[in-house]
Formats: C-alpha cells, structure tokens, sequence
C-alpha cells in the first residue's frame, strides 16, 4: 500500500494538512504533490472548513520537489518543468492565495526550493526559531518558482530579494521576521500549538468577512488607491449585510465574546 504522504485532519473548523515524508525532509514526490492539492481543494471546498493549517511532518518542513523523482531529474530525456509547474505547483499556489479561507502555515523546520515558497504562500506563517528558508533553485541551476519571485521582491523589497534567490543562502527565522516575510517566530516545541490555536482561532471568527479581507489584501499591491477604496466600499456594502456583523456587534454592545457563523 502507498504511504500517507499527506495526512489530513478536520477538527473544530481547521483542516489541517500534514506533510508527510520526514525521511525526505517532505520533498514532494508526484503522487505526494497531487494528494496535496486534492487536500487543499477539499479545504477549501467543503463548508464545514473555515480555515487551514498546514505543516510538515519530523523535523524538516519541506525540501521542494524530489529531486530524485525521474519525471523531473536530469536524465536521457530533458524533463519539461515548467510543465510540471503548470500541471502541479502553480495550481497549488494559485488555490492557497485565492480561497476564500485563511491558510495558516506552520514552518516547522527547514523549507527549501518550492517548499519556501509554498510556506510563503500562506495568509499566517509561523515559524519555528530554528526553521530556515532557502531559495535553493540558484544552487541547481533553476529559477525560483511557486511565487518565488512574486513573494519576496513585494515582502522584504528587491535588493533582499536578488540576493536570497542569487545566493540561496539560508535566511533564518528571526532574519525572516525582521525582513517581513512571515508573521511571527515561536520556539521550536510551541508552534505546532501556536499554529494550531492561531488556526483555531481564525475557524472561529466571522470567516466570510475574513475572505473579503484576504481577497483586498492580496490584491492591494497591483490597485491604485482609487480602485483599492473601491474594492473596500464594495466588500463592505456586503460584509454590512452579514449575520457576523450583526452578531460582532451586538456581542460587543452585551459585553459578551461573538458566536461567528461565518456568514
Ligand atoms: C531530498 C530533498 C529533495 C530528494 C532533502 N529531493 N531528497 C519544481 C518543479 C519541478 C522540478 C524542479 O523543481 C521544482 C522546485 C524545487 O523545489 S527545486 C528545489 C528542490 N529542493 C532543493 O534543492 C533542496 C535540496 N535539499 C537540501 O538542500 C537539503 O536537504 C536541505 C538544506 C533542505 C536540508 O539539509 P540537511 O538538514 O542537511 O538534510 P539532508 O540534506 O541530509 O536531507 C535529509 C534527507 O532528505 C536526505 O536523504 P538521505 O536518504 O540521504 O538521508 C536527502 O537526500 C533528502 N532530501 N531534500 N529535494
């Protein structure tokens, strides 16, 4: 029987989504990769979800694609990775950024190659003190993908950027949080919990007004002012309509924490 590469729970709202090939530091096989975004699709499909949380299993994150894997190696016959990016990364990016529901990502070890950049692909990313980032594509002669160079030039500023995808050197947490590129650090035995609670948090809360505020955020940094303002007007005429809002509201006036609904 295949292993479980992917491991998915569902509890209290949260779908929480497990890497899981520690021997391989999680590098994705074909199959592992297809299972994963079959999970994400699913997330973000069935109601009962209201927020994800994605983590990689021992002691590694993920270590991007496996390289050993002969449909993308090196061999006789020239592989097509760009291919293999449009059949199975991008896809996966795409659906992280534009599901209606916060994906939060526990970075619970090293993350290289595709693996860094599908961490940064979450809403939340926390990280372990001792996690590390690494735009490894310099080192094997490939470009950084799955967002790579959409992500970083926009969090920490193009200089960072060129050189942590030139160099693809290691950036440590701290160095990450202090750049912008996640939201916070945590010790290494606490954010499997911080991430847990954190998702367990955001499943609670008025979920259909966190999508509209997902959605502006994303798309801020390619709008004007004009058309960001409008987007706010919009989003809001409806977020206005909401039994979340009613219900935030009347909580907050009876002195007494929301019952969220997410609608
Ligand atoms: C691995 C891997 C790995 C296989 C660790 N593959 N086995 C997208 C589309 C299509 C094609 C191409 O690429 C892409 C995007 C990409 O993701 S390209 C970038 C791929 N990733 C890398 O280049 C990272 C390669 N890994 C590393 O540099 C190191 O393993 C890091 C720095 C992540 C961790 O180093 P260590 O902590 O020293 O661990 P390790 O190297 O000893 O790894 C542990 C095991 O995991 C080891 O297996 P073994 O059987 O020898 O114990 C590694 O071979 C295996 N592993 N990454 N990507």
């Amino acid at each position: 029987m295949e292993p479980d590469h992917i491991v998915t729970t569902i509890d209290g709202g949260v779908a929480a989504i497990t890497l899981n090939r520690p021997e391989k530091l999680n590098a994705f096989t074909v199959p592992m990769l297809v299972d994963f975004h079959r999970a994400l699709e699913t997330a973000a499909s069935v109601d009962v979800v209201r927020a994800v949380l994605i983590t990689g299993a021992g002691r590694g994150f993920c270590a991007g694609q496996d390289l050993s894997d002969r449909s993308v190696a090196p061999g006789e016959a020239a592989p097509d990775l760009g291919e293999s990016l449009e059949v199975r990364y991008n896809p996966v990016v795409r659906l992280m950024r534009s599901m209606a529901k916060p994906v939060v990502v526990a970075v619970n070890g090293v993350a290289a190659g595709a693996g860094a950049n599908l961490a940064l692909a979450g809403d939340i990313v926390i990280a372990a003190r001792s996690a590390r980032f690494i735009q490894s594509f310099a080192r094997i002669g490939l470009v950084p993908d799955s967002g790579g160079t959409y992500v970083l030039p926009r969090a920490v500023g193009v200089p960072r950027a060129m050189g942590l995808a030139l160099l693809g050197e290691p950036l440590d947490a701290e160095t990450a949080l202090a750049w912008g590129l996640i939201w916070k650090v945590v010790d290494d035995d606490e954010v499997a919990a911080t991430a847990t609670a954190t998702a367990a948090a955001l499943a609670a809360g008025p979920t259909s007004g966190l999508a509209k505020t997902k959605h502006a955020i994303s798309v801020s940094l390619q709008n004007t002012l004009d058309e960001q303002l409008d987007l706010e007007r919009d989003l809001q005429r409806v977020a206005g309509q909401s039994h979340d809002y009613r219900e935030g509201v009347a909580a907050f006036l009876d002195k007494r924490p929301p019952s969220f609904g997410g609608r």
